[in-house]
């Protein structure tokens, strides 16, 4: 399984959307909060091309995207390969 990281706060209801998906999967995550974790917004930023809201997902080092690409990503079949090492074809709708 790849490493996946989440950057959140904790009252954004798609962080907690997000959440429920890749907890529904058993999957791991590391979470982030950018407003506990210090310079944890300009390190997400940087990550995610400028995209400055929250969440940002990445599995691995690949940029997910945010709450709805990572839904998109999960109806297209393409986000368990992904999870489990063998998407690095499939394309997030981040990449688009
Ligand atoms: N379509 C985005 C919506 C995310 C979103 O609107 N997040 C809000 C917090 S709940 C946010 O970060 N707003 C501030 C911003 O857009 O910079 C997703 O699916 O992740």
């Amino acid at each position: 399984m790849q490493p996946v990281t989440i950057y959140t706060t904790a009252w954004c209801p798609y962080c907690s959307a997000a959440k429920s998906l890749l907890k529904e999967k058993g999957v791991t995550f590391q979470e982030i909060d950018v407003e506990k974790t210090q310079g944890g917004r300009a390190a997400m930023v940087q990550r995610a091309g400028g995209r400055t809201s929250v969440p940002q997902i990445f599995v691995g080092e690949r940029h997910v995207g945010g709450c709805d690409d990572l839904y998109a990503l999960d109806r297209a079949g393409k986000l368990d390969p992904l999870l489990n090492g063998a998407g690095s074809a499939a394309v997030g709708v981040a990449d688009a």
